[in-house]
């Protein structure tokens, strides 16, 4: 089934791939061997994230849009906000994103966060390494970014841009919450507020303090402006990722699967069952129930 199901993705059959992603969204059995057995594609994935609202839909449309009209395709994975914070943004996103359901060059494909700490589905990296596999030039991820959520994300994409609005105060909250590490472009978009110039001299300001060299570029993801600057900054980016930031991409990615999987059967409600069960016996002894689970 499993070498099928490759074969029609390398067929660019989108049916077969929005199966596939599914099989392993779900662990479906031998998902993981089916991994192994994937020939090291290296299609390059960028993040997009920033505070809620701030046009990371709006603006992953825009860059769908300039990547195809030059003949790439990309494939879009979009967290869907399970916060009920977020939950008014989704209909929207849907209905701006219908419009590249029937084109060739383009998958998009929601995927459930399910209240992962870090407002990333648990088999993305997974379903990433998939993705790989197909034929597109670009993968684009974009994350429900909340507080410190965001942070996850940069240790799976190649390039992470950061999307700011040009609200007062906005840009010291960013560099405090840790947006200046995992930023690799900063995005001030909505800059048809007027607020926005002081905005991004602050911002440019600030990264210089801290010896940054992280571009900021301003957009309006609602008029499509400055978007191949964007996709321009991206590309130079990717040229250039240290050998340094790749071995952490990667360590990073398998820190992570390793934790997933040694904590399969682990849970705080299996654990209390157990303690209950054992903790009034006389041979009960704490470490040693430690011992017995790892
Ligand atoms: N004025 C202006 N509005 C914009 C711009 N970009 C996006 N918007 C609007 O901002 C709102 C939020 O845009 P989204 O693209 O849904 O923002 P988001 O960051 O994806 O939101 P979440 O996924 O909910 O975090 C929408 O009403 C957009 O039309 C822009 O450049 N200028
Ligand atoms: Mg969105």
């Amino acid at each position: 089934m499993w070498n099928e199901l490759l074969k029609e993705i390398k067929n660019e059959n989108r049916k077969s791939l929005a199966r596939a992603v599914s099989l392993v969204e779900n662990g479906y059995e031998g998902y993981f061997s089916f991994l192994q057995s994937l020939e090291n594609n290296h299609t390059p994935v960028i993040g997009i994230t920033g505070p809620p609202g701030a046009g990371k839909s709006t603006l992953t449309d825009a860059l769908i849009e300039e990547l195809t009209i030059t003949g790439k395709k990309v494939a879009v994975l979009c967290i869907d906000p399970t916060s009920p914070f977020n939950n008014g943004a989704l209909l929207g996103d849907r209905i701006r994103m219908n419009k590249w359901y029937s084109h060739p060059g383009v998958y998009i494909r929601s995927l459930a966060s399910r209240g992962n700490a870090g407002g990333v589905n648990p088999k993305i990296i997974e379903i990433t390494g998939l993705m790989q596999c197909a034929d597109f030039d670009y993968i684009i991820i974009e994350t429900v970014g909340a507080g410190q959520n965001e942070v996850e994300i940069a240790g799976i994409a190649d390039v992470t841009v950061v999307v700011l609005v040009p609200d007062s105060g906005d840009d010291i909250q960013a560099l405090k919450s840790g947006l200046m590490e995992i930023a690799d472009i900063f995005v001030v978009n909505k800059s048809d507020r007027p607020a926005a110039d002081i905005f991004t001299k602050n911002l440019r300001n600030a990264l210089t303090v801290y010896n940054s060299t992280v571009p900021v570029l301003q957009t309006i993801a609602t008029s499509k402006k400055n978007i191949q600057h964007l996709t321009n900054s991206i590309d130079e980016r990717l040229q250039y990722i240290s050998d340094n930031k790749k071995i952490s991409l990667i360590a990073h990615k398998a820190f992570y699967l390793i934790r997933e999987m040694r904590m399969k059967n682990i849970s705080k409600e299996k654990l209390k069952e157990e303690i209950s069960e054992s903790m009034n016996k006389d041979e009960f002894n704490f470490y040693s129930f430690v011992a017995a689970h790892v």
